[in-house]
C-alpha cells in the first residue's frame, strides 16, 4: 500500500527542480570514478549522504539512518507552553509513582512492585496526557492507549492528582482482597473495569493486539457501523518486549495496511529484567531496520536538546561516529556512573572529541540528556506522529532505566525489580526533581499533591478538560441488542432428516442465519485464518465479502463461478491469513468493541481446535481479562474425529484448557439444534444481558443424521446435559441397567452401545447428551461450596446430581476428550462411575480404527458397562468376558498413551 522506505521528509520527493545541478552532481561522480575507482565513490557518496540524513533527509540509500535524532532541531514543533512548569508537574508524578511502591512495601515486602520502568517512561507519558491524549467526549471517540503493563503506578499517581483515587486506594496498590478499591498491580479491565481498558502485561499482548485494534477501527468505519477516523491507537513498548514474537509478528500487516491511526512508542531504555537488551549492539538501530522493512514510518528521538550544539558543531562526524560505535552495555553503564565517567569514556574515545568538550565541566556533561527523557524531543516526535500520513508510526526512545534512582537503581543491572529506595536515594531523588518535600516527609515517603490552586494543578485541570477528560477510562456496556429467536436457527431445530452433516456444517448454517438477520447481522464478524474452505465456509467469501482495505485489485482466478473469491473494502470476513495469534487478536478487538467503541460487535472465530488454545493461550487468557464477547469455534475437534492427520492435528484436550478460563462457556455438541440453542443463548446472555462472557464451541466435521430438538431439551443443553434416550428393555420385567453419557461425536458411539448392551446383553441403557461436562462440574463446585457454608440449611443439589439421582444403574461416560475431561463431574455422580478417554499421542487412521484404539467405541462402552454391572453384582462375571471376545476386544493390547 505504500513505498516501504517512504519518510515524511520523502513525501512527495521525485520531481527534479533543477536539472542542471543534477547534471553536474553526476558528472562528479562520473570523474571521481574515473580517476579514483568505484570505492572512492563510494567512500564520498557514503559521506554525502549522511550528511543529507543527519540534516533530516530520511533514509536515502540504505534502511538505518545515523545514530541520532530523525528530527533534526530546526524541524522541531515546539512545545507549547511553560517548560519548567510542565517538569515540576511530571516530577510530582514521579515521586507519587515512587511513593506507592516504597510505601507498600514497607508494609510487606511480599507485595512487588516496580519503580525503575515508570522513572524511565514518565516523560513519555506526560507529553501524552498533557497534549496528545484524547478522553472520549461529544467531541472526540477518544484515543486508546495501551500502557505499559508494569507501569502501572504512574497510571495511578497520575490519576490521584486528577483526584480520581484517594490516597488510601494508593496504599491499597496490590492488596486488591483486602482494601476496598485496592489498586491491581497491572492494567486488568477484569479487576478495574471503569479504569483499564487493555491488559498488557503479558509481554507482547499489547503490542500485537494494538495493531488488530487500529485496523478493527479501520473495519468498523468501512462497515458503516463507527466513525472512528481522527482518533489514534497509542502503545508503549518495553526495548526488551520487542523480542517476543507477537510483538514484531504483526508489524507487517499494519505496515502492509497503513495503519496510520497507530502509533508505537517504544522505551529503549537498553535494559530489561536481567541486563542489558543488546548489550552488544544497538536496539535503537536494530529496531529502525527491522520497521522500516516491514513500511512503518520510524523517529528516533535519541538524543536531549543538551546534545543539540555539539551534534551542530560536528562537521567532520567524529561525534557522531563514537556514538555509533558505542554499543548499549556501554551506553548503560555511562549512566550508573557520573560525568568524569562519561568524558573519559565516550568522549575519551577520540582525543578531538575530548578537545571539544574541554569547555563542560562533569556536572555538563553529565546533564546530556537523552531524547525520551526530555519533553521537548518528545513533544517534536508525537507531534510528527500524529500527523504523518499513510504509514504506522514507531517512536523509538532512547531513556534510562531507573532514572533519578540515584544509587537505588539508575541504570543499575538490578534496577527492574527495585521496589524500595535507601533513604540518602529518597533524599537525592527529592533534590534532583526539585520536591517541595521536608525530610522527614521524605522519609515517610509521604504522597505529594499541590494545592488546588497552583499552576500545576491548574494546568493539569485545564489540559485534560481541553483533552476530553481523564484517562485511562473503560466503557462498560454498550447499547443492548435483541438477541434473533430461537426459530431463527429452524433448520437445525428440525433435524435433518435422511441428510447426513456435520456439526461444523451446521454451525456454517447458523452463522449464514446471522448474517441475514436484520437486526444483528452486520454486527457479525466472521474471522477465519485460511481455513475457510476446511470449514466449508467458502461460500460466505462471494455472500459478505473478505474484508481488504484495498478492494480487489485483480480479477480472482476463480471469478467465472458462483462463489468466487471476493475481496472488498467494505466485506465482512476478516480473513486473517495463517495467524492464530493475529486472528484473536481480531477477537478480541471485535468482542471488546461495545466498550472501546460504544458498539456491540460479534466475533464468530473458527479454527483448528489444537491451534487455539495449546497454540495462543495468553492471548485467551487476556481476551477474557480484557471482556471479550463473543463466539471461539473449535473447528474438526476431538481426538478420533479429525481422524487423518495425526498427532500434531487431532485435539482430545482443547475443552480442559478453556475449563480453566472463569468467564468462558465451553460446550462439546452433537447435534445440529444444541449448537443452535447454545449460540441463541449465548447472543442473549452477551448481546442483551451483557454479560463478560464468551462461549467456545467444539465442531466436527463427521456426517451424520441430526434429529429434531426433543420436546424441553433446551433448559439442559444450556445447564450442561439432558436425558436423550430412555432404555427400552425392562419396562417390564426387571433387567440390569445403565446410565450411559456422551458429548460430541462419541454420543453416536454411546448410542450405538445402548443397542448392543439391550440387544446382546438385555441391559436397559439410558443415554444423556453432556453438552459442557466444564458446565456440570462449575454448577457442581458452587453447590458444594454453598452447601458448607450453609450447614443447617436443607442442602442444595448439584444439576449431575438432580438428572441421575433416582435413575439406576452405574454411570459410564465416554468422548473424544481425554479422561480427565469426563471426570471433572466425579463427585457428583451418584454411585459408580467410569470414565473412558483419548489420553495418548493422536494418529492417522480410519474414525473407527482410532476409536477402537483409544478405547472409546460402542464396543468398550458396552463393556466397561457390563464390567461396572458384574461389580455391582448385577451380572456374572462372565458376561463381561463374553463381550471380550464378542466384540473381538484385544484384552493384551498396551496402554494407548505408552505407544
Ligand atoms: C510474557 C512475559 N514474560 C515475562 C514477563 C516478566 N517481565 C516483566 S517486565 C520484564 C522485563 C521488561 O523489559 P522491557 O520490555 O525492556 O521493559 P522496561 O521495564 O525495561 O521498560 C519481564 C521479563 C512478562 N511480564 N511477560
Ligand atoms: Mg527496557
Amino acid at each position: 500500500m505504500t513505498d516501504r522506505v517512504q519518510t515524511p521528509s520523502s513525501n512527495g520527493a521525485g520531481a527534479d527542480i533543477d536539472a542542471v545541478e543534477t547534471t553536474e552532481w553526476l558528472e562528479a561522480v562520473d570523474a571521481v570514478v574515473e580517476h579514483d575507482g568505484p570505492d572512492r565513490a563510494r567512500q564520498i557518496l557514503a559521506r554525502a549522504v549522511q550528511r543529507a540524513e543527519l540534516a533530516g533527509s530520511g533514509p536515502i540509500a540504505s534502511i538505518t539512518t545515523p545514530y541520532v535524532n530523525t528530527i533534526p532541531p530546526a524541524r522541531e514543533a515546539k512545545l507549547p507552553g511553560d517548560p519548567l512548569l510542565e517538569r515540576r508537574l511530571r516530577s510530582i508524578v514521579r515521586w507519587n509513582a515512587m511513593a506507592m511502591v516504597v510505601r507498600a512495601n514497607k508494609l510487606s515486602s511480599e507485595l512487588g512492585g516496580h519503580i525503575a520502568s515508570f522513572q524511565s517512561l514518565a516523560t513519555l507519558y506526560e507529553v501524552g496526557y498533557n497534549h496528545f491524549w484524547h478522553a472520549p467526549s461529544d467531541s472526540h471517540g477518544g484515543d486508546l492507549v495501551y500502557f505499559q503493563g508494569h507501569s502501572s503506578p504512574g497510571n495511578y499517581a497520575r490519576a490521584y492528582l486528577e483526584g480520581r483515587l484517594t490516597e488510601e486506594q494508593l496504599d491499597g496498590f496490590r492488596q486488591e482482597v483486602s482494601t476496598a478499591g485496592g489498586l491491581s498491580s497491572y492494567p486488568h479491565p477484569w479487576l478495574m473495569p471503569e479504569f483499564w481498558q487493555f491488559p498488557t502485561v503479558s509481554l507482547g499482548i499489547g503490542a500485537i493486539t494494538s495493531i488488530y485494534q487500529a485496523r478493527f477501527m479501520r473495519y468498523l468505519e468501512a462497515r458503516d457501523v463507527a466513525q472512528t477516523s481522527g482518533r489514534k491507537v497509542w502503545a508503549f513498548l518495553g526495548d526488551g518486549e520487542m523480542d517476543e514474537p507477537e510483538t514484531m509478528g504483526a508489524t507487517a500487516l499494519a505496515g502492509r495496511e497503513g495503519l496510520d491511526n497507530l502509533i508505537w512508542v517504544v522505551n529503549c531504555n537498553l535494559q530489561r529484567l536481567d541486563g542489558p537488551v543488546r548489550g552488544n549492539g544497538k536496539i535503537i538501530q536494530e529496531l529502525e531496520a527491522d520497521f522500516r522493512g516491514a513500511g512503518w514510518n520510524v523517529i528516533k528521538v535519541v538524543w536531549g536538546t543538551r546534545w543539540d550544539p555539539l551534534l551542530a558543531a560536528d562537521t567532520d562526524g567524529r561525534l557522531v561516529k563514537v556514538m555509533e560505535e558505542c554499543v548499549d552495555g556501554e551506553y548503560q553503564t555511562y549512566k550508573s556512573r557520573d560525568g568524569a565517567y562519561v568524558r573519559e569514556h565516550f568522549f575519551g574515545k577520540d582525543p578531538v572529541l575530548l578537545e571539544r568538550v574541554a569547555h563542560m565541566s562533569d556536572e555538563e556533561i553529565w546533564l546530556l540528556n537523552r531524547g525520551g527523557l526530555d519533553q521537548q524531543k518528545v513533544y517534536a516526535a508525537y507531534h510528527e506522529a500524529v500527523r504523518h500520513t499513510g504509514q504506522p508510526t514507531v517512536i523509538l526512545a532512547k531513556t534510562i532505566k531507573g532514572y533519578g534512582m540515584g544509587v537505588s537503581g539508575e541504570g543499575q543491572m538490578i534496577t527492574h525489580q527495585a521496589k524500595k529506595m535507601t533513604e540518602d536515594a529518597l533524599l537525592a531523588f527529592r533534590d534532583r526533581f526539585e520536591l517541595p518535600l521536608s525530610d522527614k516527609q521524605v522519609r515517610a515517603a509521604e504522597y505529594y499533591k499541590p494545592p488546588s490552586d497552583s499552576p500545576e494543578m491548574e494546568f493539569l485541570r485545564e489540559r485534560r478538560a481541553a483533552l476530553g477528560g481523564s484517562m485511562p477510562v473503560r466503557r462498560m456496556a454498550a447499547e443492548p441488542l435483541e438477541a434473533p429467536p430461537l426459530d431463527t436457527f429452524k433448520g437445525q431445530l428440525e433435524g435433518t432428516g435422511d441428510r447426513e452433516i456435520s456439526t461444523t456444517m451446521a454451525f456454517v448454517r447458523v452463522l449464514a442465519a446471522l448474517l441475514r438477520d436484520k437486526q444483528i447481522g452486520r454486527r457479525i464478524v466472521p474471522i477465519v485464518p485460511d481455513e475457510s474452505r476446511t470449514f466449508g465456509m467458502e461460500g460466505m467469501f462471494r455472500q459478505v465479502g473478505i474484508y481488504s482495505p484495498l478492494g480487489q485489485l485483480y480479477q480472482p482466478q476463480d471469478s467465472e463461478q458462483l462463489m468466487f473469491y471476493k475481496e472488498d473494502k467494505h466485506g465482512q470476513i476478516l480473513e486473517e491469513g495463517i495467524t492464530e495469534a493475529g486472528s484473536i487478536s481480531s477477537f478480541i478487538a471485535a468482542g471488546s468493541s461495545y466498550s472501546a467503541h460504544g458498539e456491540q460487535m460479534v466475533p464468530f472465530y473458527i479454527y483448528y481446535s489444537m491451534f487455539g488454545y495449546q497454540r495462543v493461550g495468553d492471548l485467551i487468557w487476556a481476551a477474557a481479562d480484557s471482556r471479550t464477547r463473543g463466539f471461539l469455534l473449535g473447528g474438526t475437534a476431538g481426538r478420533t474425529t479429525l481422524n487423518g492427520e495425526g498427532l500434531q492435528h487431532e485435539d482430545g484436550h482443547s475443552h480442559l484448557l478453556f475449563s480453566v478460563v472463569p468467564s468462558c462457556r465451553a460446550y462439546d455438541p452433537t447435534f445440529g439444534y444444541e449448537v443452535a440453542v447454545i449460540i441463541q443463548d449465548g447472543l442473549r446472555r452477551m448481546v442483551t444481558e451483557q454479560e463478560d462472557v464468551f462461549y467456545y464451541l467444539t465442531l466436527m466435521n463427521e456426517n451424520y443424521h441430526h434429529p429434531a430438538m426433543p420436546e424441553g431439551a433446551a433448559d439442559g443443553i444450556l445447564r450442561g446435559m439432558y436425558l436423550l434416550r430412555e432404555g427400552s428393555v425392562g419396562r417390564k420385567k426387571k433387567v440390569p441397567r445403565v446410565q450411559l453419557l456422551g458429548s460430541g461425536t462419541i454420543l453416536n458411539e454411546v448410542l450405538a452401545a445402548a443397542e448392543l448392551l439391550e440387544s446382546d446383553f438385555g441391559v436397559a441403557a439410558d443415554v444423556w447428551s453432556v453438552t459442557s461436562f466444564t458446565e456440570l462440574r462449575r454448577d457442581g463446585i458452587e453447590v458444594e461450596r454453598w452447601n458448607m457454608l450453609h450447614p443447617l440449611e436443607q442442602p442444595r443439589q448439584a444439576y449431575v446430581t438432580s438428572q441421575l439421582s433416582g435413575r439406576e444403574g452405574p454411570v459410564v461416560a465416554s468422548t473424544d476428550y481425554l479422561r480427565a475431561f469426563p471426570d471433572q463431574i466425579r463427585q457428583w455422580v451418584p454411585g459408580s462411575y467410569r470414565v473412558l478417554g483419548t489420553d495418548g499421542f493422536g494418529r492417522s487412521d480410519s474414525r473407527s480404527a482410532l476409536r477402537r484404539f483409544f478405547e472409546v467405541d460402542r464396543h468398550y462402552v458396552a463393556l466397561a458397562a457390563l464390567k461396572e454391572l458384574a461389580d455391582s453384582g448385577a451380572i456374572d462375571r462372565e458376561r463381561v468376558k463374553e463381550a471380550i471376545d464378542r466384540y473381538e476386544i484385544d484384552a493384551d493390547a498396551p496402554m494407548p498413551t505408552h505407544v
